[in-house]
This record gives C-alpha cells, sequence and structure tokens, in this order.
C-alpha cells in the first residue's frame, strides 16, 4: 500500500530519521492528541526511557521531569514495585470481565483507595481515565436523585476555567473557552459558577489566596435562577490544573460546600491532578479541610503506569442506589475495563510505595521550599504572576503581543533543549514534579527556569 506522504514531513523525517527512526509513513499515520501536530512532526520530540526523576530523549538527552509526565507520575519512573506487580498480574491473568463478575484485586484496591479518602466516602467505583471518572461521577448525580425520588434535580454546574477531561460531559461542566467551542452545544442544561482568579487583589499570593471566598455566593445565583429543586450537582476542580494552576481562595470551598449542603445539592471535588498527594495529603478534599459528596481521581491512583480512573462516594449515596429488588442492576454504568486486572495491580504497587516512602505527605513537607524557589521568579522577565500550593507551582508570564501562548511554548521548547520538562497552558507555565524531588532538583528546575526567561524574548 502506497499513501501519498506529505512531502514537509518527508523532509522531516530525513532531517530527524538518523535519530527518530521512524519512517515518513509512521511520522504521518499518527493523528497526536492536544498537539500542534504539523509543527511537531517536524521536529519530533520523542521520549525512549524514563528512570526516577527523569526521561530520555531519543537524541539521548537527559531531560528533568518537572511535570510528573502530566501530572500522573506520583512516585516517579520505573519504580520496581509497580513493575513487578504489572508483570506478574499480566502473567497471571490478562483480564476478567467486570460486569457480573469480578476479581480480587479490585476489591483490594477499592478499600485502599477508600481507606485514604475523607471519612465516610467508602465506595470506589473504577473507570479507565479522568474523563470517564468525571462522566461516571455526573450520572451517578443524576441517577442518586432519580432513586430518591428528586428526579427534577437534572442541572449540573460547572465553573469557568474548570477542566473535567474531554468527554461530552466534561466538556460541557467544564469551562476552557478552547475544549468547548470547537464542538457546538454538548450536554444540555448546564451552567456555570464563575471563576476564582483574582488578579487585581491576589498577585504572587503564597498558597492561598486571601481574597474571593465570596466568590462562592455565585452559586446563590444560579440557585435563584434555576431554584435548587432542579440543580443536582455542581463540580469543581479544588485546585484547578489545566487552565493554568488557579488556588483557591482561603474559605472559599467551605462556602461551596455550606451553599451545597444547604440547598441539597451534591458537590463534586474532581482530584484527578489534585489526588494522592499533590497539595500534602492523599487529597486536597484534606488539605482544605472540605469534604465533598463524590471525588473522581485518576493520574495518581497507578502513577500513570496503566490508565485508571475512578469516583470515590459517599457510602449514603452508594446506599441510596440498594433499594429495587436485589437480581436487578443498581447503576447502569461501566466501562468493558472498569477495574482491569492491570491498572488494579499497577495501584496497589503504587499505594504500597506512596505508603513505604510517606510519598502522600511529602508536598506538604517540601511546600515552603518549593515556594520560595517559585516565588523567587518574581521580577524574571515576563513574569506576571506566580501561584502555588503543595507540589503544584504556576508562573503566569506576559503574552507575546498577538501571539497569545507563544512565549510560554518558547520558554517551554528553550527548557527542553536545557533538558528540563515543564508544561505550559495558555502563557502559564505549570510546575508538578513527582513527589520523590530531592531540594536540589527544585533549584535545577527554578535555575533552568530562571535562564530561559532571560534568553527568551
Ligand atoms: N479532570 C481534571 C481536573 C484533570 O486535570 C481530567 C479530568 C481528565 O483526565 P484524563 O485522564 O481523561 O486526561 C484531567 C486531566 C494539562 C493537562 O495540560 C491536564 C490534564 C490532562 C491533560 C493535560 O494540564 N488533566
Ligand atoms: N462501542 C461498542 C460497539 C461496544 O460494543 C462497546 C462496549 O462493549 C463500547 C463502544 C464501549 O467500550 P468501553 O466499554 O471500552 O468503553
Amino acid at each position: 500500500m502506497n499513501k501519498a506522504v506529505d512531502p514537509a514531513l518527508m523532509h522531516a523525517a530525513e532531517a530527524t530519521g538518523s535519530t527518530t527512526g521512524l519512517t515518513p509513513a509512521q511520522l504521518a499515520a499518527y493523528w497526536l492528541p492536544f498537539t500542534a501536530n504539523r509543527q511537531f512532526k517536524k521536529a519530533p520530540r520523542l521520549l525512549t526511557k524514563a528512570a526516577g526523576m527523569h526521561y530520555w530523549d531519543h537524541q539521548g538527552r537527559q531531560i528533568l521531569d518537572a511535570v510528573a509526565g502530566l501530572w500522573c507520575v506520583n512516585a516517579g519512573h520505573g519504580r520496581p514495585r509497580i513493575t513487578q506487580a504489572i508483570q506478574a498480574q499480566a502473567a497471571e491473568m490478562d483480564f476478567a470481565p467486570p460486569f457480573q463478575m469480578a476479581h480480587p484485586k479490585a476489591f483490594e484496591l477499592a478499600e485502599r483507595v477508600a481507606q485514604l479518602a475523607p471519612a465516610g466516602m467508602g465506595k470506589v467505583f473504577f473507570a479507565n481515565s479522568g474523563s470517564e471518572a468525571v462522566e461516571s461521577a455526573l450520572k451517578m448525580a443524576l441517577a442518586y436523585h432519580r432513586v430518591r425520588g428528586e428526579g427534577t434535580r437534572t442541572r449540573l454546574i460547572g465553573r469557568e476555567r474548570g477542566y473535567h477531561g474531554v468527554n461530552f460531559g466534561g466538556i460541557s461542566v467544564g469551562g476552557m473557552i478552547g475544549n468547548r467551542k470547537t464542538f457546538g452545544l454538548a450536554v444540555a442544561g448546564v451552567d456555570h459558577l464563575g471563576h476564582t482568579h483574582d488578579p487585581a487583589h491576589n498577585l504572587f499570593s503564597v498558597g492561598q489566596p486571601v481574597h474571593g471566598a465570596e466568590r462562592a455566593d455565585d452559586l446563590e445565583r444560579l440557585v435563584a435562577l434555576h431554584d435548587a429543586s432542579n440543580i443536582a450537582a455542581v463540580i469543581v476542580e479544588p485546585v484547578a490544573g489545566s487552565t493554568g494552576v488557579l488556588i483557591p481562595p482561603q474559605g472559599y470551598l467551605q462556602r461551596l460546600r455550606e451553599l451545597c449542603t444547604q440547598h441539597g445539592i451534591l458537590l463534586i471535588f474532581d482530584e484527578v491532578i489534585t489526588g494522592f498527594g499533590r497539595t500534602g495529603a492523599p487529597f486536597a478534599a484534606q488539605t482544605f479541610g472540605v469534604t465533598p459528596d463524590m471525588i473522581t481521581c485518576a493520574k495518581g491512583l497507578t502513577n500513570g503506569a496503566v490508565p485508571m480512573g475512578a469516583v470515590i462516594v459517599k457510602d449514603e449515596i452508594h446506599d441510596a442506589f440498594m433499594t429495587g429488588p436485589e437480581h436487578l442492576i443498581e447503576f447502569p454504568h461501566g466501562y468493558t475495563y472498569s477495574g482491569h486486572p492491570l491498572a488494579c495491580a499497577a495501584g496497589l504497587g503504587t499505594l504500597d510505595t506512596y505508603a513505604e516512602e510517606g510519598l502522600l505527605t511529602r508536598a506538604g513537607e517540601l511546600q515552603d521550599c518549593f515556594a520560595q524557589a517559585v516565588h523567587s521568579l518574581r521580577g524574571e522577565p515576563h513574569v506576571i504572576d506566580v501561584r502555588n500550593i503543595g507540589l503544584v507551582g504556576g508562573i503566569e508570564l506576559a503574552p507575546l503581543p498577538g501571539a497569545p501562548a507563544m512565549r510560554a511554548f518558547n520558554i517551554f521548547l528553550d527548557c527542553y533543549e536545557q533538558g528540563l520538562l515543564i508544561r505550559t497552558t495558555g502563557d502559564t507555565l505549570a510546575l508538578s514534579p513527582p513527589l520523590i524531588i530531592e531540594r536540589s532538583q527544585i533549584d535545577q528546575i527554578v535555575d533552568t527556569l530562571r535562564g530561559a526567561l532571560r534568553r527568551v524574548a
């Protein structure tokens, strides 16, 4: 089969071929997710090996991983317990059907996850990604109200600048314009709280900003508009990651909790990024002392080694479903790969690693050192804000005139050349290193960034 190949790609493959080892046809065949495909294929960045805090690329360059892969490799790369657990499980049993059947490790992992969650959140439903966890939680919220005879509660409330994955429910409650505008109406009956970002009052806040608890009162506006009897759930990220690291103002999440309770609205914390130690406790719910009704998680659940997501649910929500005839399915939802044996094995190996090394509280121990390091970038060229909590940092840059996101991306490329992997979103640089990071590596991240900021116009 001789498919036509773009001459530009042919050229790129020739230019990089000696090092990437990819043919033009291979380079052409793969449509990369969330990537500028044409630009990427002209100069591919291929990762070929990972261990501990580092990646290596196809040119043999060693790269310090300042973003835990994509916010997921919380225990660092290539951890032996996780690798061995996956290998052993693959040899023992590859797959077990999850509908009307199960396997032991799904129960073991569910119990271990529930033990880490806030008290009273004892039930765990498995999916295969953060996006699927979100869809599962939203459907659960609708079904919960219905089984209790409050079937008019169908409206879902998200928040501006929220990210809840890429499936239809998630982009509907999500508030990232770029991810929404391309796809039409998506799910109807959704509304949004205003976001919490307040540069007029909170620039360069260390940890939680002081101003903005009252922004939670925006829920009162939506209740007045739609009536609480029509609202099923509110979903927010405790710390918004993808939208550029937005830290909740002091008291904001508490206020949101109070209002949801008052109006019988379920509160869902999307902890896909914040879950598993990112903010200094197993979940951000514990860091901020606010217990939601459901938590969605993924990423750090398996250290990124095998795809997996989960919804952690309050016992009473689960129990509300356990009413009708016992032979009937209580919640008609699930995935072929829910609780996949390899994912469960990876999850158990991951939680063992976190426990043995105290990683789920390590971000709290390092947070002052990390805060000092990232805030030392204040005053460097183009830096207009720095935000941090636990081991998450956001450094916002003034955009290049007429070219939003380009300056941050140029910094990303410069850092990569210097052997540092960061993440950008719009003109914000995001840091979320593996929780095993050493202080000297925090310095290396910030020194490299400082150099890049001074070099790149
Ligand atoms: N909710 C939140 C809060 C997330 O951060 C998802 C849901 C979706 O998870 P999956 O596993 O379906 O990707 C996420 C994922 C970025 C970036 O650039 C962040 C995510 C994914 C990809 C890129 O910051 N978060
Ligand atoms: N599409 C078809 C035709 C299917 O048969 C299935 C599952 O059986 C799906 C989609 C959903 O796949 P998954 O369960 O992996 O999400």
